[in-house]
């Protein structure tokens, strides 16, 4: 399949209510979308999952967009006909920003397989036709407020609920939430907010019966996940640490994680994504999809992901709207706490050019040098 060019986009969509967490808080979600253009008259498109500053991940909007334009883009259109397979191939030189290629990896797969007329589902190797949904919770101005935002929650239908925490924001919050609703799948995430030296505070979660506790400690401290899963009944899942199949292949070993959240932008695309779900797989871990605000567009793809046969756990896959009153393809509706995976080739999910158009504040074209 040979790529004539990409086109770039900058968007930015409101979300329904503030998220916040232990890194601040978004009001909006500025998404950078990439457009591989084929001379075969396909596009194939994906969202990069960056956010607009590098609080998350080191990856922020405009330096995804900077990387793919410099370096990225012009290496794969000088490569000619190029197959989704070989693209991280063709970007290992450059280091790192691996949200950014996963993007540039995503447009081309969808492309490839709405050339090929195969579903992204098919492709990676889905075995379910619809997936578990779960709900990340934002850190609320206090407790009422969250409990009022977690029955919306649980009334819409939501299997699993995911509290974010910080240090003054933990043991209380999870307390509410677990005596209004004893039964109900629980789990947390600290964004990196904890030190080594918390461990005897975080213990005190283990009462509340959650799930897992996600990504305490600092992103690059995986041997003090180690150890502090020595020191905790709840079992760690790894978030931002894990930004390849070494680091999984690594944390898992050390038994610095249990359980893996894999989030496709931060370990480089979806290929490698299939790689950690199966090496976990092996390893007798449990992974879920983890997510980024997304788009329909990113959506699609991860709710194809999530229906491979390893992740046994609901994902931060929620329906469209919990974060957008229009998105920019038809919305994922969740129906029985579900939503179905989409069956159509490539992505499966149809554009609204017309609100796309409307949203986008800034639109470029890489384009093969001659
Ligand atoms: O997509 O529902 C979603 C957000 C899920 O909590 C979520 N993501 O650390 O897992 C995480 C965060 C990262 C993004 S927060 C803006
Ligand atoms: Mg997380």
């Amino acid at each position: 399949m040979i790529i004539k060019g990409f086109e770039l986009r900058q968007v930015l969509l409101p979300l329904v209510r503030p998220f916040r967490t232990s890194f601040g808080t978004q009001h909006e979600r500025e998404v950078l979308l990439v457009r591989a253009i084929t001379t075969e008259g396909i596009d194939g498109w994906a969202e990069c999952v960056a956010m607009s500053e590098p609080v998350y991940s080191p990856e922020y909007v405009a330096g995804s967009r900077d990387v793919i334009e410099r370096f990225l883009a012009p290496t794969l259109l000088a490569a000619g006909d190029v197959r989704a397979e070989e693209v991280a191939g063709l970007l290992k030189p450059f280091l790192g920003h691996q949200m950014a290629k996963a993007a540039l990896e995503t447009a081309i797969l969808d492309a490839q397989l709405k050339y090929e007329g195969v579903s992204f589902g098919s492709y990676l190797g889905a075995t379910k036709t619809e997936i578990d949904c779960g709900v990340s919770v934002g850190i609320a101005p206090n407790v009422d407020a969250l409990l009022e935002e977690v029955s919306t929650y649980v009334k819409a239908g939501y299997r699993r609920i995911k509290l974010k925490i910080e240090p003054g924001w933990d043991l209380e919050p999870v307390r509410e939430v677990r005596d209004a609703w004893p039964d109900m799948p629980l789990q947390v995430d600290a964004n990196q907010a904890y030190h080594r030296d918390d461990a005897v505070h975080l213990a005190q979660l283990d009462r509340f019966n959650l799930l897992l506790i996600e990504q305490p400690l600092n992103e690059h401290d995986v041997l003090g996940h180690a150890m502090l899963a020595r020191q905790l009944s709840t079992p760690i899942c790894l978030d931002e640490s894990i930004t390849s199949y070494e680091a999984a292949r690594d944390a898992i070993a050390i038994e610095a994680t249990t359980i893996i959240n894999i989030k496709p932008g931060r370990v480089g695309g979806y290929l490698e994504s299939v790689r950690i779900h199966d090496l976990c797989v092996e390893n007798g871990l449990a992974v879920w999809c983890g997510g980024m605000l997304e788009t329909g567009i990113g959506r699609a793809a991860n709710v194809a992901l999530a229906a491979l046969p390893g992740f046994t756990l609901p994902g931060d896959t929620s329906a469209s709207a919990r974060y957008f009153s229009r998105d920019i393809t038809e919305p994922f509706v969740m129906i029985d706490g579900r939503l179905t995976v989409p069956t159509a080739p490539g992505i499966g999910v149809e554009i609204d050019f017309d609100f796309l158009e409307s949203i986008t504040h800034e639109k470029s074209n890489c384009v093969k040098k001659s």
